[in-house]
């Protein structure tokens, strides 16, 4: 209970940081980043999601919790776009089930884009599946009221949960990306999660969307990924989640 309330407080004046994840396209340039939130204790550790998003689930604070996201990730959108080196890289935030179910979620990103003036599709929502365990139309709607704002949507997770070909075909999904677990076994030599993988990148470029594997640690993963047709990689290959100025020093060294 008292680290709810602390939480809650963390939430109320800001406190908590985004660390960016860098993603990048089949040539190695970048595409933008993952942010994932960090929560900054009083002893100076860095508390990690794991550790408190599930508790944010449980006790609903994750609605004004992810509103805060999305409001500083609209802000650092905004701030890039006004320098060359920065201007068009796209940030993704995870919507947890909660906040996704949150009637006022379309609202709420529609303020943000609109506050902060950004191009609606550098903001990339990720949502997991576990979505669509409940009221399928419900979550349809609110699919179709975000895309309507020109956010970007990503599948996230994809293949870990509750899958359904039917509903993926006709949702207005930009981006699958590969879960990191199947990437991980990539190199053990396992013909079923190779199959998985193949498969996965195949059906995202059928149905025109992009494909982008998360948890990429070596050279041979990669390849086997991009001779595959993967379009985007995420994973520790090309970056850990690391602070906003260390990203932004990252996408100016680009070439
Ligand atoms: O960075 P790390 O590997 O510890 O992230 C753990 C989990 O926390 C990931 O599954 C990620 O989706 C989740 N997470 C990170 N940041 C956010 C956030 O801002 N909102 C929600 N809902 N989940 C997040
Ligand atoms: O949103 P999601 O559940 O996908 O969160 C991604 C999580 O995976 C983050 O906590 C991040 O720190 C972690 N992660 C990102 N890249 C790698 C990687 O290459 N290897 C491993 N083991 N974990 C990773
Ligand atoms: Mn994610
Ligand atoms: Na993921």
């Amino acid at each position: 209970h008292q680290l709810q309330l602390e939480l809650a407080r963390a939430i109320d004046t800001g406190a908590l940081q985004l660390y960016l994840q860098p993603q990048v396209d089949a040539g190695g340039r970048l595409l933008g980043a993952e942010a994932l939130v960090r929560w900054p204790r009083e002893d100076g550790t860095l508390m990690a999601p794991g550790s408190f998003i599930p508790l944010a689930e449980e006790t609903g604070l994750i609605v004004p919790l992810g509103n805060a996201v999305l409001q500083q990730a609209a802000a650092l959108l905004q701030r890039w776009q006004s320098e060359a080196a920065l201007a068009g890289l796209r940030l993704s935030v995870n919507v947890s089930a909660r906040q996704f179910r949150d009637p006022q979620l379309a609202e709420h990103v529609r303020q943000v884009i609109e506050q902060h003036r950004i191009p609606p599709q550098l903001l990339e929502l990720e949502i997991t599946e576990s979505v669509f365990l409940g009221d399928l139309e419900a979550a349809r709607r609110t699919l179709q009221a975000l895309d309507a704002l020109g956010v970007s949507l990503a599948l996230d997770d994809f293949g870990t949960g509750y899958s359904s070909l039917a509903y993926l075909a006709e949702l207005p999904f930009d981006t699958i990306k590969i879960d990191q677990r199947f990437v991980a076994r990539l190199g053990q030599h396992s013909r079923q999660d190779e199959a998985i993988i193949t498969t996965i990148i195949a059906l995202g470029r059928q149905l025109q969307m992009q494909v982008l594997a998360e948890g990429v640690e070596t050279e041979d993963q990669e390849r086997y990924l991009l001779h595959h047709g993967c379009h985007g990689l995420q994973g520790y290959r090309y970056g850990r989640p690391m602070p906003v100025g260390q990203f932004e020093a990252l996408a100016r060294a680009q070439p």
